[in-house]
């Protein structure tokens, strides 16, 4: 049976250039920084994200919290929006390991935190206030559909945590995506954060991975916070030599993604039973609501998966679908096939 996976963009599986540089990576011990491999994936890494240094973790959620726990100390407070991956889907890890508390603010549908609610969120230093010790934003906003921070907005937020002195993290997992539909260098988005954590195994393609960067001491210590974590690794070239090539030859192919994204969400504003504005479809990630009279989410999505089609509820009345390497343009009118037949059929049933 054809299948179209459009649960994650995690599902990537590496290309053939990915298996061939692993099978041929130099490797060595890196927790004694000895891996040639992964000492060259942080410098690229750092390189392109326009930081003094780079430090390759395990996974996005090893990258947000090692960066949260070097930034903050217990009983600091971290300002971020309610549907910020880090609070959402990262199991509270600064909370459990470190002591520190969230401070999640309401995310409007653009991803953004509105700059008014950062700015009173923000504690004055008085006796029994915890402090704010950080500013957590997510760019592109994997919730809110894959959109994207301006440079305006990222300035903004900036400016306002330097009048505090407060240190900003930017949780970059599609960071190239947002890139890449903003038109720029990725570094021009990190300039506005003082720690960065970028996905390899997401839309980049690599199997595992992804790199935190910052300043030479800042990644000096996250080194540590990793090793604490028990995310030092030894022979990781590896799979560092996977994320070389990610970088290296996957960053302007995400346009074909976002190409993807907006020809499938064109493609379900004409089916009935569903809901979308492809105008609001800027990157990889295509959330659909259900119409009241349409299926529900799981319906819909039971329904897909029989047919082939992939995709998760995020709600009871909302799917989020995620285009990436593995799916092409006939996929997805494929897909757009199979979802036309499923709603064409329960409308003759009624
Ligand atoms: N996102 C995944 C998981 O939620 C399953 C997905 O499918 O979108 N930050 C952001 C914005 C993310 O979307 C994710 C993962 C992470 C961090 C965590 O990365 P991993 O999964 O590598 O720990």
């Amino acid at each position: 049976m054809r299948i179209v996976e459009l649960r994650s963009d995690t599902k990537t599986k590496p290309t053939l250039a990915m298996r061939e540089a692993m099978f041929a990576a130099e490797v060595g011990d890196d927790v004694s920084g000895e891996d040639p491999t992964v000492n060259r994936l942080e410098e690229l890494a750092a390189e392109m994200l326009g930081k003094e240094a780079a430090l390759f973790v395990v996974s996005g959620t090893m990258g947000n919290l090692s960066c949260v726990l070097t930034h903050c100390r217990r009983g600091h407070e971290v300002i971020l929006g309610e549907w910020a991956h880090i609070y959402w889907a990262e199991v509270a890890g600064a909370a459990a390991l470190g002591g520190i508390s969230y401070r999640p603010l309401p995310n409007q549908p653009d991803g953004t935190i509105e700059i008014a609610g950062i700015a009173e969120g923000i504690r004055p230093p008085d006796l029994h206030y915890a402090q704010t010790g950080l500013i957590c934003l997510e760019n592109s906003h994997n919730r809110m559909g894959g959109t994207v921070l301006s440079l305006d907005y990222m300035a903004e937020v900036r400016e306002l945590a330097d009048r505090h002195g407060i240190p900003v993290h930017l949780d970059g997992a599609r960071l190239f995506n947002a890139a890449v539909y903003l038109d720029v260098a990725v570094a021009e988005v990190a300039a506005y954060a003082d720690s960065v954590q970028i996905c390899l195994s997401k839309g980049l393609g690599a199997p595992v991975g992804s790199v935190v960067a910052g300043t030479a001491e800042f990644v000096a210590r996250a080194r540590k916070v990793r090793k604490m974590l028990g995310g030092g690794m030894r022979q990781a070239g590896i799979i560092a030599a996977a994320g070389i090539v990610a970088l290296e030859q996957h960053v302007d192919r995400l346009r074909v993604d976002h190409a993807n994204a907006r020809l499938l969400a064109e493609g379900m504003a004409t089916i009935s039973g569903l809901d979308i504005d492809p105008d609001a479809v800027q990157t990889n990630i295509v959330n659909v609501r259900m119409t009241h009279d349409g299926p529900t989410a799981v319906q819909f999505e039971t329904e897909m998966a029989e047919r082939g089609v992939l995709f998760n509820t995020i709600s009871d009345t909302e799917v989020r679908m995620v285009t990436h390497l593995d799916v092409t343009r006939s996929d997805i009118l494929w897909a757009l096939e199979q979802m036309t037949g499923l709603q064409t059929g329960r409308k003759m049933q009624v």
